[in-house]
C-alpha cells in the first residue's frame, strides 16, 4: 500500500508570545510530526520541547474521548460515559431553568488554553450573550500590563519582535525568555553575537539571567521604583530626546516632578540593589543607541503591576528610542490586530440588549463561588461552564477555589482534552478536540503576523470542537438566530476586518493557504509618534486616567505583602514567594505528558543558602511552605540563584499530580492590582520549614 503523506499548515494553540506557524505532517489519516514551519520569520522552522511533543499530548492515552457524567462526589473524579445527547439534553435542560429565574446565576469561565478566536469567545460569547448570562473578567495574565499600556500608548503596541537583532542594548525585564518566549531568545542571542548587552532584571537567577551580561536582582514588586529611579537619572543628567518628548509625548513637566522623588539611593533602597547600578543603567540605557525593553508579565504579578508597566513604558519616549525599529519595547502587540470584536461575540444577542451583564472577576472566582449572592454582588452563581482553563490549578488561592467547585449545589460543565483538576468538579465533562483536530485563526502577542490553523486530522473518539459544542447546545436551547449556525470557517472569517489597511489586501481564503501574514505596519511604528492614544502620543500624563479615578502619572505602588510594606505580616512570614513558569510546562498545560513532568520532576523550591541555613534546611530535602491561606511541599533546592528573602517555586502543578495533591496557588492571594484587576501570585509573604 502506498503512504498518502502530506503537511498541513497549522498554528500553536497555545498562551506564549511566539505563536509558532506549523507544518504538521499526516500519514493515512494519523499527525505523525508537528514542526515549525522554516519560511515563517520567526519561528523559523523551531519549536519549543513542549509543542515538538504535541502528537503526544493528541493521542496521549488519557485523551477525553467521550462526553462523563459525574456518579462521586465533587472532587472525586468519578463518572461514566453517557451519549452527547443525554449530556446535550441535560445541560441545555438545567441551565434553562437556573436562566428561567436569573440568567446571571450562570457564568462562563475560560481563558487561553487555546487563543485561537474559533475556539475561543466567538460562539462560545454568542452562547452566553444570548442566555444573558454573567461575563467574565478575563484578567489573570495579562489585565494589569494592558491597562498600564492603554493608558500609555493607547492600545497593546509595541516593536516588531524581528528588529530586536539590531539593538545595542536590550533589558529583558519581568520576562524568561528561555522557558516562555524562545524565539525572542533566539533573536536576543542573535543580538548578542552583534554586539548587543544584555540585561535582565529579575528577582531571579532564571535560566535567562544566567545567560545575560548582567543580571539586575531587584526585590519583587518594585519596578515601578526602578524605572522612575532611571528617569530622575536621564532628567538630571540631561540625557533625555528633548525633540521627541515635544513632539510625541503628554505631561513631561508633570512626569520629571515625579521623577524627582526617586532619587537613585531611594530607589536602590527599595529594590534592594546598590545605588552605583541604578545610575549605571540610566546612562547605560540613555547611550546605547538603538536600546530596546523586552518586558513581560513576570513584573506585573503584584500589586503596583499596572503603574509599573506604565512606567517601564515611558522609557523608550524619553530617550527617543521609538526612532529607530530596534528601538523601543515590547509588551504586546496584540493590539495591532484588526479584530472585529462585535461580529465574534454579537452582544446584539442579549436578552436586554442595553444592560451590562453582571461581571466576575475570574482572579477572584474562589471568593466569587463561595458567595451567598446579595445587591452588590448580584446573584449566587449556580452553574459554571468551563473551557479552555484549569481554573482549580491555576486560580489563586486555591483552597478556596476548591471550596467553591465543591459546593454540591453548583451546577459544572468543563470542556477538555484531559480529566484535570478541575474536570473532577464537574457534573459533566465534555471532550474537546485539540488543534490538530480543529480550524482556528490566530493572532499573537510577541509578534506581528496573523496565523491561520487546518485541521489536520479528524476528531478523536467523539470530540468536538467547543465551537460546535455551543453550536449543538445552542439547538438544543431552542435558538433561531442564524449566528448559532455559523460554520467555524465562517468564525473565522468575521474576526478580522479584511478590509483594514494592515491586512493589505489579505483575505481568509489566502491566510489558509499561506499560514500566515505580516501585518502592513511601519517598520519603527512610533519614530513619528501615531500612538493609539487620544492625544496620539505617548501619554506620561493620563486625562483619562484621572477621569477615572486614577493616579494619572506613574507611581510605584507598594507590594500588598513585603517586608517593607508589611512588617507585622513579614514578621510571621518574612519571604517573597514567586512562582513563575517552569519551562517544560505551559501553565497546567503538559504536566500531564510524562516525558515532560518527568522532566521536570517534582515541585521544587529555590531558596537562598542563608535562608535555608537558619531553618535547617539542607539542599534536597522536603520543606512545607506556608502561609495563613494554605501550605504544600516541595523539594528545597538550595542555590543563590534565588535572591536573599525571596523563594521560587516553579509552576504551573497539576495538584493531583504532585505528591501532595497541592501546587502554588495554595498560598497565592485573590488580592487585585492597581490597574486591570489582576492577580498578585507573585506577591504573596510566606515562610518554609523542614517538612
Ligand atoms: N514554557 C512556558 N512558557 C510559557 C508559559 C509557561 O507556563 N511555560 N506561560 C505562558 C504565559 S501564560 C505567559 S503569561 C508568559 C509569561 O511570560 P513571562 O512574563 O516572560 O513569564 P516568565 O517567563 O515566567 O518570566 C517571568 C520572570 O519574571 C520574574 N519576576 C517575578 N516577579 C518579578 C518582579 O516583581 N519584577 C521583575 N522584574 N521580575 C519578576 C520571574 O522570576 C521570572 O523569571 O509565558 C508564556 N510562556
Ligand atoms: N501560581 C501561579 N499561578 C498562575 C500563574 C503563575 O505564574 N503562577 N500564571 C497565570 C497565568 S499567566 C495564566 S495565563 C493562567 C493560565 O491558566 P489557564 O488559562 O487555565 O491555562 P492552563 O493551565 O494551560 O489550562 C488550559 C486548559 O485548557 C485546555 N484546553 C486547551 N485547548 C483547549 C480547547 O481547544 N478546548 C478545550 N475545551 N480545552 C482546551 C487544556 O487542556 C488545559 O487544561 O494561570 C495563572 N496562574
Ligand atoms: S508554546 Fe510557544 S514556543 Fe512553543 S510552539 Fe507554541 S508558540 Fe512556539
Ligand atoms: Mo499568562
Amino acid at each position: 500500500m502506498t503512504s498518502n503523506v502530506h503537511v498541513v499548515r497549522a498554528a500553536c494553540p497555545h498562551d506564549c508570545p511566539d505563536t509558532c506557524a506549523l507544518h504538521v505532517t499526516v500519514e493515512n489519516g494519523v499527525a505523525i510530526k508537528v514542526q515549525g514551519d522554516p519560511d515563517h520569520p520567526t519561528t523559523k522552522g523551531v519549536l519549543c520541547t513542549k509543542v515538538s511533543r504535541y502528537t503526544e499530548r493528541t493521542y496521549h492515552p488519557d485523551r477525553l474521548l467521550h462526553p462523563l457524567k459525574r456518579v462521586g462526589p465533587k472532587g472525586a473524579g468519578k463518572f461514566v460515559q453517557v451519549s452527547w445527547d443525554q449530556a446535550l439534553d441535560e445541560i441545555a435542560a438545567r441551565l434553562t431553568e437556573i436562566a428561567a429565574r436569573d440568567p446571571e446565576a450562570i457564568l462562563p469561565y475560560s481563558y487561553a488554553g487555546t487563543m485561537g478566536f474559533v475556539q475561543g469567545e466567538t460562539m462560545a460569547a454568542r452562547f452566553f450573550n444570548k442566555l444573558g448570562a454573567s461575563d467574565l473578567d478575563r484578567t489573570i495574565c495579562a489585565s494589569a500590563g494592558a491597562a498600564g499600556l492603554r493608558y500609555t500608548y493607547g492600545a497593546g503596541v509595541g516593536m516588531h519582535v524581528e528588529h530586536f537583532v539590531d539593538s545595542k542594548l536590550i533589558l529583558i525585564w519581568g520576562s524568561n525568555p528561555i522557558t516562555s518566549s524562545v524565539h525572542f531568545w533566539a533573536i536576543a542571542q542573535e543580538a548578542k553575537r552583534r554586539g548587543a548587552k544584555l540585561i535582565a532584571i529579575d528577582p531571579y537567577r532564571s535560566l535567562t539571567a544566567e545567560k545575560c551580561h548582567q543580571h539586575i536582582a531587584l526585590l519583587p514588586g518594585t519596578d515601578a521604583a526602578l524605572a522612575l529611579g532611571m528617569m530622575h537619572v536621564l532628567i538630571a543628567e540631561d540625557l533625555v530626546d528633548h525633540e521627541y518628548i515635544a513632539q510625541h509625548t503628554v505631561g513631561y513637566a508633570q512626569l520629571k516632578e515625579r521623577a524627582q522623588r526617586y532619587t537613585p539611593a531611594r530607589v536602590a533602597e527599595i529594590c534592594g540593589i546598590s545605588e552605583e547600578t541604578v545610575i549605571t543603567l540610566a546612562r547605560e540605557y540613555a547611550s546605547a543607541k538603538p536600546a530596546s525593553i523586552r518586558l513581560n508579565y513576570g513584573m506585573q504579578r503584584a500589586k503596583g503591576g499596572g503603574q509599573a508597566t506604565r512606567a517601564v513604558a515611558c522609557l523608550p519616549a524619553l530617550i527617543g528610542a521609538w526612532r529607530d525599529p530596534a528601538g523601543g519595547m515590547l509588551m504586546s502587540t496584540s493590539g495591532f490586530a484588526p479584530v472585529d470584536g462585535l461580529a465574534q461575540t454579537r452582544p446584539d444577542l442579549r436578552p436586554v440588549p442595553d444592560k451590562v451583564p453582571r461581571l466576575v472577576n475570574m482572579s477572584a472566582i474562589g471568593d466569587a463561588l463561595c458567595h451567598p449572592g446579595d445587591a452588590s454582588f448580584g446573584p449566587k452563581i449556580e452553574a459554571l461552564v468551563v473551557y479552555n482553563s484549569n481554573p482549580v490549578a491555576v486560580a489563586p488561592e486555591s483552597s478556596k477555589v476548591a471550596s467553591g467547585f465543591g459546593r454540591e449545589d453548583l451546577f459544572t460543565v468543563v470542556l477538555e482534552h484531559f480529566q484535570t483538576d478541575t474536570a473532577d468538579y464537574a457534573d459533566f465533562v465534555l471532550p474537546a478536540t485539540t488543534q490538530l483536530e480543529h480550524l482556528d485563526i490566530h493572532k499573537a502577542y510577541g509578534h506581528t503576523y496573523l496565523l491561520a490553523n487546518n485541521p489536520a486530522i479528524a476528531p478523536l473518539g467523539e470530540t468536538k470542537p467547543n465551537s460546535e459544542i455551543f453550536r449543538v447546545l445552542a439547538q438544543r436551547m431552542g435558538w433561531q438566530e442564524p449566528c448559532f449556525l455559523d460554520s467555524d470557517d465562517q468564525l473565522a472569517e468575521q474576526s478580522i476586518r479584511w478590509a483594514d489597511p494592515r491586512m493589505a489586501g489579505t483575505d481568509w481564503e489566502t491566510l489558509k493557504r499561506d499560514g500566515w501574514v505580516r501585518y502592513d505596519l511601519p517598520e519603527a511604528p512610533f519614530a513619528n509618534g501615531g500612538f493609539f492614544t487620544p492625544s496620539g502620543k505617548c501619554e506620561f500624563y493620563s486625562e483619562r486616567m484621572v477621569q477615572e479615578g486614577f493616579d494619572p502619572l506613574p507611581d510605584w505602588v507598594p507590594p500588598y505583602e513585603s517586608v517593607a510594606s508589611n512588617p507585622k505580616l513579614a514578621a510571621r512570614y518574612p519571604l517573597a514567594m514567586i512562582s513563575p513558569p517552569a519551562r517544560n510546562f505551559l501553565n497546567s498545560s503538559f504536566v500531564n505528558v510524562d516525558s515532560l513532568r518527568s522532566s521536570v520532576g517534582e515541585p521544587t523550591l529555590d531558596i537562598h543558602p542563608a535562608d535555608a541555613a537558619p531553618r535547617g534546611i539542607a539542599d534536597g530535602a522536603g520543606v512545607r511552605i506556608f502561609n495563613d491561606r494554605g501550605t504544600l511541599n516541595a523539594k528545597a533546592r538550595v542555590t543563590e540563584k534565588a535572591r536573599e528573602g525571596v523563594v521560587v517555586g516553579l509552576s504551573i502543578w497539576w495538584k493531583k499530580l504532585a505528591p501532595d495533591g497541592k501546587n502554588a496557588n495554595e498560598v497565592t492571594s485573590q488580592q487585585l492590582t492597581d490597574l486591570g484587576r489582576a492577580p498578585t501570585f507573585y506577591d504573596c509573604l510566606v515562610d518554609v520549614a523542614p517538612a
